[in-house]
C-alpha cells in the first residue's frame, strides 16, 4: 500500500490529499496535513476523487468512426488518420480548444502545437465561458487579471462580501476561510438571487435580480462618497480617474431608492451594506460566475475594482479582489497561452517581439502574429458560416453540453468536416467526433496546475492508466512527431515540458519540480530560482506601467433578454456541491451521483401557485432557444421572479435554454440571465 500526495482535480481551490493506492490499484483518499491550502480537510468532491478513475467506462483504446460507428483502432492508426487530415488543411481552416482540466504541461504543448504545428492562431479553452470578463476586468483596473489576493487571506477580513460567487458549495474550502473570518468577528455580506448554503451564514443578506450587479454596486459607492467614507489618501496617492467614476456614480439613477427598484433589494440593506463595505478596516470582495457570466461581464468585473479601490481595500491582509477560479487548472490553461491573444505567461501573440521569441525558442515558423477565434466565435463561425472551420482539435472539454444554446452548438459541431475529441470518457462532444483519443487522468500522471491564488502545485502519478490511455502530453509529442516536428517535441517526461514552460515564461521563470516539492509550493510571479513567490499582488502599487489604479464608470444595462408577457420570468443557471458540469466524472462517481441524481428547476412559491405548479412536479421550461422538461423544486430560497437551474444533467440541460448573446469584449456568454416560461404538464390518467 502506498500514498501519493497530489492536487485535488476539481476546483481551483488546489487542495492537496494523498491517492492510496493498494496492490497498484486505486482504493481511497487519505488527508495530507501539510499543504496550507486546506489543511488536511477536503470537500465531498475531493474525498470521493478516486471513484470515477476506476470506471469501466474509461475510454481504452482510440476509436475511429466508420461508417458512424466507432470503431476500436491503435495508436498508430489513429495518428496516421489524424495527421493525414490536419496536414489536408489550411492553417485558418483549424481551430483547437484546450482544457482547463489538464495539467500546465498539457495546455502549454496544445497551444504549442496550435501555433507550431497547425500553425493556426485559433486556440482557446472554457476560461471564455469562466472569467474572460475577470482577465479583462481587472487587467483593465489593476495591469493584471488575477486574484489579487491569497486563500488564508481572507481569514484576516474584518468584513466578507460575496456576491454572485456559492463559495460553500463551489468553493468549500475557500468557504472554510470565509468561516474562520466570521469566527473572528468579521461581518459576512451576500449578495445573490438565491438564499445558498453560503448565504445562510450572512449577516446581511442582499437578494436581487438577475443581471442587476452595476446598478448595486454604483448605488453602494454614491452611498460610500455622500457619507464622506471613501478612503481619499488611497485614492490620491495610487488610482487616476476617480473624477470619472464620481460623475456616473453619483447621478440619481443610481441613489439608494433607485437602485433598489432596479435590484429588489431594500434600500436600508444596501446602506448597511455601504457602511459596512466602506468601513470595516478590512473588506474582501469574493465573486465568481454571478458576476462574470453576463453581456455586461467586464462591467460587472470592473465595478468590484472600483469599489475597492474607492474604499482602499487592496494590497494589504484581509482585502482584495477574490476572483474564484473555477476548475483546477484555468488559471494554469491562461497562464500557458491556451488564448488566442497570447503565449505563455500573456505575452502578446501581436507584439513582433513576443513572436520572434517564440519562433526562435520553438525553431520553427508559428501562426500568423493575429489574435485567434474565442470558443465563442468557433461555434459562431461553425454554426453560422459553414465551410470557414473545417477541422477542430478539443481536448477535454464537453461543449456539447457547457456551451450556450445547445442546438445551436449541434449545428456548428456537425458542420465540422473533421473533429477530434481527446478525453477520459466518451462525452456528448465525442459522439460527434470523427476520431476519439483516450487520456490519462490526473491520478495517472505526472504534471502542475495552477489554482486560483496562482500557486503552482504538483499531480503525481499514482496509478497507471487504463487500457491504452495515454498522458495528453504524451500525445501531443507522438501526434507532432507524426506531423514532423519530432525535434520541437522531443520530452520523455511532464518535467522536461515544465523546464522549457520556465524558460520562455517570465512569472515561471523561477520555477522547478525541485521548488514545487515544498508542501507550500510557489506562487507567481516567481521571475528567478531565488524568488519566494508573491502571494499577494498590487501591495506598493499596480501592474499598469504608471503603478496607478484605473477607475472606470459604468452605466447599469438590463440583460440582452430580459422578462416579458410569453417569457415573463428569468432564468439563472449553475451549479451545486455534488456534481461537476457536465458530469462526466462526477456521475459516474456513486458517492456524489447518489446525492443530486438528477436536475430541478427551482421556483419561489409565488411564482409556483400562479402556475399551480407543486413542489417535485415535472414542468416543461421554455426560451426562445429550446425546451427541456424538469422536475420543480419549489422553494422560498430563490428571489420571485426568478428560477434557477443546474447544468450538470444530459436529461434536462440547461444549455438548451441559454441565450448566447455575448460581452462584447471578453465573448463570455450571458449564462446568468435569460428569459423562460414555465409550464405545467397534462396531467397523465392514471
Ligand atoms: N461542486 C462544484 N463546484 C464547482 C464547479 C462545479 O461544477 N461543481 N465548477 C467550478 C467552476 S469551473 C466555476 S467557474 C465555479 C463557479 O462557482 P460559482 O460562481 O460560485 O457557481 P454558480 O453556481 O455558477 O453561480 C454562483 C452564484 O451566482 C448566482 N447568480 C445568478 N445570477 C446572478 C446575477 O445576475 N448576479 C449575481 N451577482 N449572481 C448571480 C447564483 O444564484 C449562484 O448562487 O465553481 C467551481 N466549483
Ligand atoms: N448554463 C451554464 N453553462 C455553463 C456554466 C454555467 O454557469 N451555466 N459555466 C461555464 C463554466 S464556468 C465552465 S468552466 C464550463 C465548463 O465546461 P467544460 O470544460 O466543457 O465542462 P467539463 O464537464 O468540466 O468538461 C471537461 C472534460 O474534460 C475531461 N477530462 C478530465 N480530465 C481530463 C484529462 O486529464 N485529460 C483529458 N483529455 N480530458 C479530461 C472530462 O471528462 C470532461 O469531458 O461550463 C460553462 N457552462
Ligand atoms: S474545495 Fe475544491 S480543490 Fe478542495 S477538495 Fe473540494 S473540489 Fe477539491
Ligand atoms: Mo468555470
Amino acid at each position: 500500500m502506498k500514498y501519493v500526495q497530489t492536487t485535488c482535480p476539481y476546483c481551483g481551490t488546489g487542495c492537496s490529499f494523498n491517492l492510496v493506492v493498494a496492490d497498484g490499484k486505486l482504493t481511497g483518499v487519505a488527508p495530507y496535513h501539510r499543504s496550507p491550502v486546506n489543511e488536511g480537510k477536503v470537500c465531498p468532491k475531493g474525498t470521493y476523487a478516486h471513484e470515477f478513475v476506476g470506471s469501466p467506462d474509461r475510454l481504452k483504446t482510440p476509436l475511429i468512426k466508420k461508417d458512424g460507428k466507432f470503431v476500436a483502432a491503435t495508436w498508430d492508426e489513429a495518428y496516421d488518420l489524424i495527421a493525414k487530415k490536419f496536414k489536408s488543411y489550411k492553417p485558418e481552416e483549424m481551430a483547437c480548444l484546450s482544457s482547463a482540466r489538464v495539467s500546465n504541461e498539457e495546455n502549454y504543448l496544445m497551444q504549442k502545437f496550435a501555433r507550431a504545428v497547425l500553425k493556426t492562431p485559433h486556440v482557446d479553452h472554457c476560461a471564455r465561458l469562466c472569467h474572460a470578463s475577470t482577465v479583462v476586468g481587472l487587467a483593465g483596473a489593476f495591469g493584471s487579471g488575477a486574484m489579487t489576493q491569497s486563500i488564508g487571506d481572507i481569514a484576516d477580513a474584518k468584513c466578507v462580501f460575496i456576491i454572485g460567487s456559492n463559495t460553500f458549495e463551489q468553493h468549500p474550502l475557500i468557504g472554510r476561510r470565509v468561516m474562520q473570518a466570521k469566527m473572528k468577528g468579521a461581518k459576512l455580506i451576500y449578495a445573490d438571487p438565491r438564499l445558498t448554503a453560503t448565504g445562510k451564514q450572512a449577516d446581511l443578506f442582499l437578494p436581487f435580480y438577475s443581471g442587476a450587479d452595476v446598478a448595486i454596486f454604483n448605488g453602494l459607492m454614491q452611498q460610500i462618497i455622500r457619507n464622506g467614507w471613501e478612503n481619499k489618501e488611497f485614492i490620491e496617492k495610487r488610482t487616476k480617474d476617480f473624477d470619472k467614476l464620481k460623475a456616473v456614480v453619483m447621478k440619481p439613477e443610481y441613489s439608494l431608492d433607485n437602485v433598489a427598484k432596479i435590484s429588489g433589494i431594500p434600500a436600508k440593506d444596501l446602506a448597511t451594506a455601504a457602511e459596512w463595505i466602506a468601513k470595516s478596516g478590512a473588506t474582501a470582495i469574493l465573486y465568481s460566475m454571478g458576476i462574470t457570466q453576463h453581456t455586461t461581464g467586464v462591467d460587472n468585473v470592473k465595478s468590484v475594482a472600483n469599489i475597492q479601490m474607492l474604499t482602499g481595500n487592496l494590497g494589504r491582509p484581509g482585502t482584495g479582489v477574490c476572483a474564484l477560479r473555477g476548475q483546477n487548472n484555468v488559471q494554469g490553461a491562461c497562464d500557458m497561452g491556451a488564448l488566442p491573444n497570447v503565449y505563455s505567461g500573456y505575452q502578446a501573440v501581436i507584439v513582433p517581439d513576443n513572436k520572434k521569441k517564440m519562433t526562435d525558442a520553438w525553431g520553427t515558423e508559428l501562426a500568423e502574429g493575429k489574435v485567434g477565434y474565442t470558443v465563442t466565435d468557433m461555434i459562431n463561425i461553425l454554426a453560422d458560416k459553414p465551410g470557414t472551420l473545417k477541422c477542430l482539435y478539443i481536448m477535454g472539454e464537453n461543449p456539447m453540453l457547457s456551451d450556450p444554446d445547445l442546438h445551436h452548438v449541434e449545428k456548428g459541431l456537425r458542420n465540422l468536416e473533421f473533429l477530434v475529441v481527446q478525453d477520459i470518457f466518451l462525452t456528448e462532444t465525442a459522439e460527434l467526433a470523427n476520431v476519439v483519443l483516450p487520456a490519462a487522468c490526473y491520478a495517472e500522471k505526472d504534471g502542475t496546475q495552477t489554482s486560483t491564488e496562482r500557486r503552482v502545485q504538483r499531480w503525481r502519478k499514482a496509478v497507471n492508466p487504463p487500457g491504452q490511455a495515454k498522458a495528453d502530453w504524451q500525445i501531443f509529442g507522438e501526434l507532432a512527431a507524426k506531423m514532423g516536428f519530432a525535434k520541437q517535441f522531443p520530452y520523455k517526461s511532464a518535467e522536461e515540458v515544465f523546464v522549457e514552460v520556465a524558460k520562455v515564461t517570465p512569472s515561471y521563470a523561477g520555477m522547478s519540480y525541485a521548488r514545487l516539492e515544498k508542501p507550500e509550493a510557489l506562487h507567481w510571479p516567481c521571475p528567478t530560482a531565488d524568488h519566494p513567490g508573491t502571494p499577494i499582488l498590487h501591495k506598493e502599487k499596480f501592474a499598469h506601467p504608471d503603478g496607478l489604479g484605473v477607475f472606470t464608470p459604468l452605466e447599469w444595462k438590463p440583460a440582452a433578454e430580459v422578462p416579458d408577457k410569453d417569457y415573463p420570468l428569468i432564468l439563472t443557471t449553475g451549479r451545486c456541491i455534488w456534481q461537476w458540469h457536465t458530469g462526466t466524472m462526477t456521475r459516474r462517481s456513486v458517492s456524489l451521483e447518489s446525492e443530486a441524481p438528477t436536475g430541478w428547476i427551482e421556483i419561489n412559491p409565488e411564482d409556483a401557485n400562479a402556475l399551480g405548479i407543486k413542489d417535485k412536479e415535472k414542468v416543461r421550461a421554455v426560451t426562445r432557444r429550446g425546451q427541456v422538461e424538469v422536475p420543480a423544486r419549489v422553494t422560498k430560497d430563490i428571489k420571485k421572479g426568478v428560477t434557477f437551474m443546474p447544468f450538470h444533467y444530459k436529461e434536462c440541460a440547461a444549455n438548451v435554454l441559454t441565450n448566447n448573446a455575448l460581452d462584447p469584449v471578453a465573448k463570455i456568454p450571458e449564462f446568468k440571465a435569460c428569459a423562460v416560461r414555465i409550464e405545467k404538464l397534462p396531467e397523465v390518467k392514471k
